[in-house]
């Protein structure tokens, strides 16, 4: 085991996951604590940002937007895992360096990740104009994929068992708040700034066309040919086996994939494995009152 990683692992032995709350939203105290350093984050010009809520794809994307950027070099995309080339920017994972201090001390052109809702985004991008590309994957899978999440995450709370995360899950008690407000947030919020809006669905059903959308806002042009080769380097058996992607290099003690692997099932409709009848109901209640209106429509089969 390398130095850092015993760092970490002599870290974990105490630590106690507790969770605080900026502007009513639950983050891990690790961030609250230096929520002025995030809040002032300074975005430059030719920053790209990937914003999710958790669990939507955002690993998937990211891979697939930075082997765009590098015109289909599958070698140069292995330079570093995933969690090191796009800094988190709101994370702030004791022993280690926060996402912020990571991301300042990058060159640009930089490649940066939030999981912040709109309103608590650091002002600076809107100031400086930056490019985000947001992927919104439909709230029952996500529930599930987050469910496993907190397991296997020693940096997350319990999640309890299944019907209490499902209610924990559904009135937006969980780390980044309510999946209903930060998916209408952001889609209201393409209206004024640079945003482009995908679904991770529309991305399992046809990758091709929605890279299409990503080389436009990218302002990218390349071949059939290298589009292909990513799609297959990105495909979830190719992402689960690499690496790079697989989050394997993160220490057990902070990533238990015993528990569940970071890279699951990455499919469209697991929740139909999870949610019970009932529950199904009070779901589908509860998001046609918070959805209908908003322009805003989810599949959750495809
Ligand atoms: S995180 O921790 O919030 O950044 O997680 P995130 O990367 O957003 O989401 C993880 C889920 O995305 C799935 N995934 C994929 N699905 C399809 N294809 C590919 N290549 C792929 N890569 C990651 C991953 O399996 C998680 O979903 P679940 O449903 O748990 O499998």
């Amino acid at each position: 085991m390398d130095e850092e990683s015993q760092k970490i692992v002599e870290f974990m032995k105490d630590i106690e996951v507790k969770m605080g709350q900026v502007e009513g939203i639950p983050f891990p105290e690790s961030t609250c604590e230096i929520w002025d350093q995030i809040h002032n984050f300074q975005a430059r010009e030719d920053d790209i940002l990937i914003a999710t809520y958790p669990k939507a794809g955002t690993t998937w994307v990211q891979e697939i937007m930075d082997l765009i950027l590098l015109e289909g070099d599958v070698e140069k995309s292995m330079r570093a895992p995933s969690f090191v080339k796009v800094p988190f920017i709101e994370i702030n994972p004791k022993p280690r360096k926060s996402g912020v201090d990571n991301a300042n001390a990058m060159e640009s052109p930089r490649f940066l990740k939030t999981h912040l809702p709109i309103q608590l985004l650091p002002p600076s991008f809107w100031d400086k104009n930056v490019r985000v590309v947001y992927v919104a994957r439909n709230a029952k899978d996500c529930m599930v994929s987050y469910f496993y999440f907190h397991q296997m995450n020693k940096g997350l709370p319990d999640p309890g068992t299944w019907d209490e995360y499902f209610s924990k899950f559904l009135a937006g008690d969980v780390p980044w708040g309510s999946w209903f407000d930060h998916v209408i947030g952001w889609w209201k919020a393409k209206e004024k700034h640079q945003i482009l809006y995908i679904f991770y669905e529309d991305l399992i059903e046809d990758p091709i066309r929605e890279y299409r959308k990503l080389l436009k806002f990218l302002r990218k042009h390349l071949s059939d040919e290298v589009l292909e080769k990513i799609r297959h380097h990105t495909s979830f058996q190719a992402m689960k086996e690499n690496p790079m992607t697989n989050y394997s290099v993160v220490p057990a003690v902070v990533l238990d994939q015993s528990i569940s692997p970071f890279m699951r099932k990455g499919e469209v409709g697991d929740w139909k494995n999870h949610f019970l009848v009932a529950q199904n109901i009070v779901f589908d209640e509860e998001y046609k009152k918070r959805i209908e209106g908003s322009g805003l429509s989810f599949r959750t089969q495809l």
